[in-house]
This record gives C-alpha cells, sequence and structure tokens, in this order.
C-alpha cells in the first residue's frame, strides 16, 4: 500500500509536470519546506528544477519499464540482486553524488588504485554486471540516452520494491560523470567500525538527518556481511585482544560460529582435519586465522567467502535486534548509543514496520538526488564501465 507521502509527491509531480513538462521548479517550496526544516533543505531539493518525473518519456518512452523488466528477471533468478544494487547505489550517491562514478572500471594503463571501484570499503560491492546488462538492452533500444546513473536509481527503487521494500518516487534526468573519485571513497565512506558520531558527521555533510540515516541503515534488514567486517569486534576489540564488551555473550557465540561454520564448509572443503571447529579453542584459532587470510585475498579481488546473512524482509527486525545488542557491524550498534538515534530505533521497532517504510522511502528520495549532474554536465555512458 502507498502511503500517503509518495502518494502526493507522485500526484504533485504528475500534476505539474503535466503543465510544466519542462520541470517542476515549483514544488520545492509547496512540499517539503513543512516536513523538513534543515538548513540543507533549500540546496538539497533544488534538484527538483532539473530532475524530472520520466525524463524519458520523449526520448525513449520505454525506458522506466525496461529497467523494471530487466531487474525483475535478474531477481527472478538471483534475489540477491536487491542487496546488491541498494548498497552500490548507496556507495554511489554518497561519493561525490548519485552520477555512476562507482560503475567505472580501472582505466588501463593508469595507477593501480584509480577508481571507486578499488577503494578499499568498495571492494565487496556487487551488481556491476547487471547493470551493465541492463544498459546493454537500453542501448539496443535507445542508444546514448538513458544514463548509467538514472539505470542504477530506477533498477535499486525496483529490486527494493522487490524485496518487499517501499515503492517511492525515482526523479529522472541525472548524467554520468567522466571520472571516478578513489581518495574521497576511501576517506569519506562509512566504515563498520565508526562511532555514532563519525557516521552522523558523514551523513550530515551530504545534508541527511539523524531520521534519514537511521531509516536508510535499515538497508540493513536485506543482504549479507562479510565475517572480515565484524572479526575485530569478535575477537580484538581496539586493540583489547577482547571481544567488544557491548556484545551479549550468548550472540558472540552465536556470531563467532557462525563465521567459523561458514569459513569452514566454504574453504575447507569437507577435509576432516577441522571437525566441529567452533567448540575446540584451538581450531577456533586457526579458522580465525583463515578468516584473515580471506581479508587479504579481498585485497586481491576475490569474492568474499564467509558471510552472515541478514534474515527477513523489509520489516522491524534490523531495529530490534539493535535493541537487544545484536547489531552485526560496529556502526550498527552504535545507533544505540546516541539519544537521537536511539529513540528513532525505538520508534522503527515499535510498530508493524509503517513508520519505517514510510521514513526509509522518503530518506531513499533524499539519497537518490544527492548532487546529481543534470543538463549538459557529465556525460551519457555508452558502456557503464567506462
Ligand atoms: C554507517 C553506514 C554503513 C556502513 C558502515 C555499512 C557497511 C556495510 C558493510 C561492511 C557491509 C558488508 C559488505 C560485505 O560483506 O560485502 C554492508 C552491507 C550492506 N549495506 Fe551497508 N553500510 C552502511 C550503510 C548502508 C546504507 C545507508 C545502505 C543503503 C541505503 C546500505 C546497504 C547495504 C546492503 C543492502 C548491504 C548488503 C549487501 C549484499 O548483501 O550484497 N548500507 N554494509
Ligand atoms: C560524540 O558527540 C557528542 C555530542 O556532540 C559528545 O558529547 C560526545 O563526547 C562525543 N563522543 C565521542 C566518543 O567523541
Ligand atoms: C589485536 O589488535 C592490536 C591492535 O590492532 C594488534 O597490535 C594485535 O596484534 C592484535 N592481536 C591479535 C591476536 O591479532
Ligand atoms: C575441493 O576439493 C576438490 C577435490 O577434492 C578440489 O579439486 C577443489 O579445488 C577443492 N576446493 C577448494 C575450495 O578447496
Ligand atoms: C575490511 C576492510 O578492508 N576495511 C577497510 C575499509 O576501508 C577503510 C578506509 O579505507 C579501512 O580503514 C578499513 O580497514
Amino acid at each position: 500500500m502507498l502511503n500517503g507521502w509518495v502518494v502526493s509527491v507522485l500526484f504533485i509531480t504528475l500534476l505539474v509536470s503535466l503543465c510544466n513538462p519542462r520541470g517542476v521548479s515549483d514544488i520545492k517550496t509547496l512540499h517539503f519546506s513543512e516536513t523538513h526544516t534543515n538548513t540543507h533543505t533549500h540546496t538539497l531539493f533544488s534538484f527538483l528544477s532539473t530532475l524530472q518525473y520520466d525524463f524519458y518519456r520523449k526520448s525513449c518512452p520505454n525506458a522506466e519499464n525496461i529497467v523494471r523488466s530487466s531487474v525483475a528477471n535478474i531477481y527472478s533468478h538471483h534475489q540477491d540482486i536487491s542487496a546488491s544494487l541498494l548498497r552500490l547505489f548507496f556507495h554511489d550517491c554518497f561519493i561525490q553524488g548519485c552520477d555512476a562514478s562507482i560503475l567505472l572500471d580501472p582505466i588501463t594503463g593508469d595507477a593501480t588504485y584509480s577508481t571507486e571501484k578499488q577503494a578499499i570499503p568498495n571492494l565487496t560491492l556487487k551488481g556491476f554486471h547487471e547493470i551493465d546488462q541492463i544498459k546493454e538492452e537500453l542501448e539496443r533500444v535507445c542508444p546514448r540516452v538513458v544514463s548509467c546513473a538514472d539505470i542504477l536509481s530506477l533498477a535499486t527503487r525496483d529490486a527494493v520494491v522487490l524485496a518487499g521494500g517501499p515503492f517511492y518516487p525515482v526523479f529522472t534526468g541525472r548524467r554520468d560523470s567522466t571520472r571516478a573519485y578513489f581518495e574521497e571513497a576511501t576517506a569519506d565512506m562509512p566504515r563498520p567500525d565508526d562511532s555514532i558520531n563519525r557516521t552522523l558527521y558523514l551523513f550530515a555533510t551530504r545534508g541527511l538527518d539523524e531520521r534519514d540515516m537511521v531509516s536508510l541503515l535499515g538497508a540493513h534488514n536485506i543482504g549479507k556481511i562479510g565475517c572480515q567486517f565484524i572479526l575485530n569486534r569478535l575477537y580484538n576489540f581496539s586493540g583489547t585482544n577482547l571481544p567488544d564488551p557491548s556484545i551479549d555473550p550468548e550472540f558472540l557465540n552465536h556470531m563467532r560460529s557462525k563465521c567459523q561454520e561458514k569459513e569452514n564448509n566454504e574453504n575447507n572443503n569437507g577435509s576432516q582435519d577441522q571437525m566441529s571447529p567452533a567448540s575446540s579453542p584451538i581450531s577456533k584459532e586457526a579458522s580465525v586465522e583463515k578468516l584473515r587470510r580471506s581479508t587479504l585475498d579481498v585485497s586481491n579481488f576475490q569474492e568474499l567467502s564467509s558471510a552472515l546473512s541478514l534474515e527477513g524482509g523489509f520489516d522491524t527486525h534490523y531495529y530490534k535486534s539493535l535493541l537487544s545488542g545484536r547489531g552485526l557491524l560496529y556502526a550498527d550498534q552504535q545507533l544505540m548509543a546516541n539519544e537521537k538515534t536511539g529513540r528513532l530505533v525505538q520508534g522503527y521497532a515499535s510498530d508493524d514496520g509503517s513508520t519505517f517504510r514510510r521514513d526509509f522511502a522518503r530518506a531513499m528520495v533524499k539519497l537518490s538526488v544527492l548532487d546529481v549532474l543534470t543538463g549538459s554536465q557529465g556525460q551519457i555512458r555508452e558502456r557503464c564501465g567506462y
């Protein structure tokens, strides 16, 4: 069921775009100023003068349908596409805006580390191939018309809906960057072991307030998290050689054994020298050593093998788990370490999920318009990787 906010935005947008096909510049004062009082509101929503509802309605009328049916087709074979695209989209928008810079391949012959793709926090990103696939389909119908940035934005929304998430309107007309931003991606991406203060700061510099941040992190309702990102919490928190004291002991054991189980299943190939590792302290250490090595593998661009899955759909389980101290990443659990974000977590956990879904939809709209390139800025790539 569509909530009131989405319906009203859709309605107003459709109305205005019917009367005024060139843009919807009047909306910002009309609608957003009542609910969003922070100082970023104006710059953030100035996109409305350039991004439009159904930007391709003349130049490629089928564009949004093609994206939707491609995503549905991919999803029918690989349901993890939803989590892959959602994370990819977040990483794209968070660094220099939603401009598809995350999709650029390393330039052949250039320095080893040159693109966002290669920045360390991004090494486990997925979904590039699927975006290329959708782009190829669009190139057949409308060559050089639909930007990779719009494809990623639309495909993410469609994949979120398929995963049971809320629908939200995606304005289009983004253009693609001409370069990638490795240094920025390394420095400015939130890290799994960041404190709440740093995470809040990084979101705030992009005009995303506590409410936006807490609802966006609800994306961690779905997908997988590599054990490498929580190893320090499990065994050597802040160099203490002890686990993070804020983790409930029962949950600590659960996470440790889950990570070892997966590691052994996937890398040990059923060999007999590592039987029931979770019960033996010696093999536990051996397994940690292996997990460390799998972190090194990641820096060599290999698939990460061990992961904990975030089971469930777009409901309140992520927030409920934080309330009981069972957040996977340190940065997740840190939402409870700040009064305001803690209250938001409590609020989202305490109904049927409708408050979270409404706020998530609204925050995704904000995320999807961050620092977009429009008009004659940037380019329309023929292929998303270069
Ligand atoms: C404090 C901010 C955040 C941090 C530190 C963070 C960190 C991470 C890490 C370390 C992973 C595991 C990646 C892997 O194992 O390959 C992950 C997964 C994921 N993240 Fe975040 N994330 C943050 C915010 C967000 C936001 C705002 C979104 C989207 C709106 C998002 C969407 C996802 C999704 C969907 C996955 C699962 C990916 C998959 O299964 O393929 N994250 N995140
Ligand atoms: C985080 O920020 C709050 C308020 O700005 C401050 O009181 C607190 O000391 C900070 N915590 C850390 C660990 O820096
Ligand atoms: C724990 O972390 C500290 C600091 O990062 C490091 O010096 C130490 O060697 C680590 N201990 C183990 C057992 O890896
Ligand atoms: C698993 O074992 C088979 C044969 O026993 C071997 O060919 C394969 O490379 C092994 N895989 C891994 C990941 O060790
Ligand atoms: C697991 C991993 O490689 N994490 C790294 C992510 O990126 C930050 C910043 O570049 C590093 O400090 C982390 O170690």
